[in-house]
């Protein structure tokens, strides 16, 4: 199996045993009548995919299996993946959007351990090895331990870091990245900040002024502003990210810890609650282990064969 693919299949275990396995029996040898109906639309709503999404999906499955005069469950799971492929938006590729802006400027926000730390760590990589001029920024300046995070992650990768000091002001480090990423003619430069809870005002108020800091220091950016969501919290992620949208223009979501989590099919609601693409997946905790987001590996992993 192609590498890329096997990542998926194995980063989408835990969602694909836990939910999505029960599909085998119900979709297996049985003729469609309404307890087929009811144990699918049951499985969907377990597998996070929101009741609104999961009644949509049944009701259209309804609709084709009358208009293709279909008989056996079987038969339908060529559409169920279809009806779940059109619930996912996976954005604009970045490295194409990058093309247009140099720096390409990149803000990651998200609560406390979302993964926004190893997420700007993976990109970075990813785009060192496109062959993209990278820099990292730490604008965590909370936790002295933040910066190192990040310094040992920039020294490992070898690309250039702007950091400030513990305490000082997050909105000063971002300005200053974006000035440093200009002179030194650099691509993509990615801004990592705190984590914060969307409930603390305070907080908020913070990233807005680094959101803002960031366009004084080059009109139009960020260009790209990534809520990282942990996988395993399930709903209560979509909350975070209605609150982050509205405070500071989120535009795409990076889904991290999709390995350790059996709740993937939130990534069917972020797409109809949020109206926001899936840039990126985190399937491990190394370095290589993120994928762009893609429709159709996501389905496969989930449902499997
Ligand atoms: N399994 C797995 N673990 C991940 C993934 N992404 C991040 N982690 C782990 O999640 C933990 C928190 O990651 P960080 O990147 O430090 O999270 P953060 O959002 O920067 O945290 P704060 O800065 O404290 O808000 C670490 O132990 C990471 O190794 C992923 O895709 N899969
Ligand atoms: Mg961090």
């Amino acid at each position: 199996m192609a590498d890329f693919l096997s990542k998926w299949i194995k980063g989408l275990d835990k969602t694909r045993k836990v939910t999505f396995s029960k599909l085998a029996n119900v979709m297996g040898a049985n003729e469609i009548d309404e307890l087929l109906w009811e144990d699918l639309e049951a499985i969907l709503i377990q597998a996070d995919l929101g009741v609104e999404t999961s009644e949509e999906i049944i009701s259209s499955l309804k609709q084709i299996a009358i208009d293709e005069a279909l008989f056996r469950a079987s038969d339908l799971i060529k559409y169920f993946k279809k009806e779940l492929m059109e619930r996912l938006s996976e954005g604009t590729d970045p490295l194409i959007e990058a093309q247009n802006y140099k720096p390409y400027v990149i803000l990651m926000v998200g609560v406390n351990g979302s993964g926004k730390t190893t997420s700007a760590a993976k990109l970075a990589k990813k785009y060192t090895d496109a062959g993209k001029k990278v820099m990292l920024a730490a604008g965590d300046t909370y936790r002295a331990a933040a910066i190192d995070q990040l310094q040992v992650w920039a020294d490992r990768l070898n690309i250039p870091l702007i950091a400030g000091k513990e305490g000082g002001d997050s909105a000063a480090v971002a300005y200053d990245a974006v000035q440093a990423a200009i002179a030194r003619n650099i691509d993509i430069l990615i801004i990592d900040t705190a984590g914060r809870l969307q409930s603390r005002y305070n907080l908020m108020e913070e990233l807005k002024k680094v959101h803002r800091v960031i366009g004084k220091s080059m009109e139009g950016a960020p260009h790209a502003v990534w809520i990282v969501l942990d996988a395993t919290t399930g709903q209560n992620a979509l909350n975070q990210a209605v609150s982050f949208k509205e405070t500071v223009k989120v535009n795409g979501v990076i889904l991290a810890k999709l390995d350790s989590s059996a709740k993937g099919g939130m990534a069917f609601a972020i797409h109809r609650e949020l109206g926001l693409p899936i840039i990126y997946a985190g399937l491990g905790e190394k370095p290589d282990d993120m994928e762009r987001f893609n429709r159709e590996s996501f389905v496969d992993g989930i449902i499997g064969d």
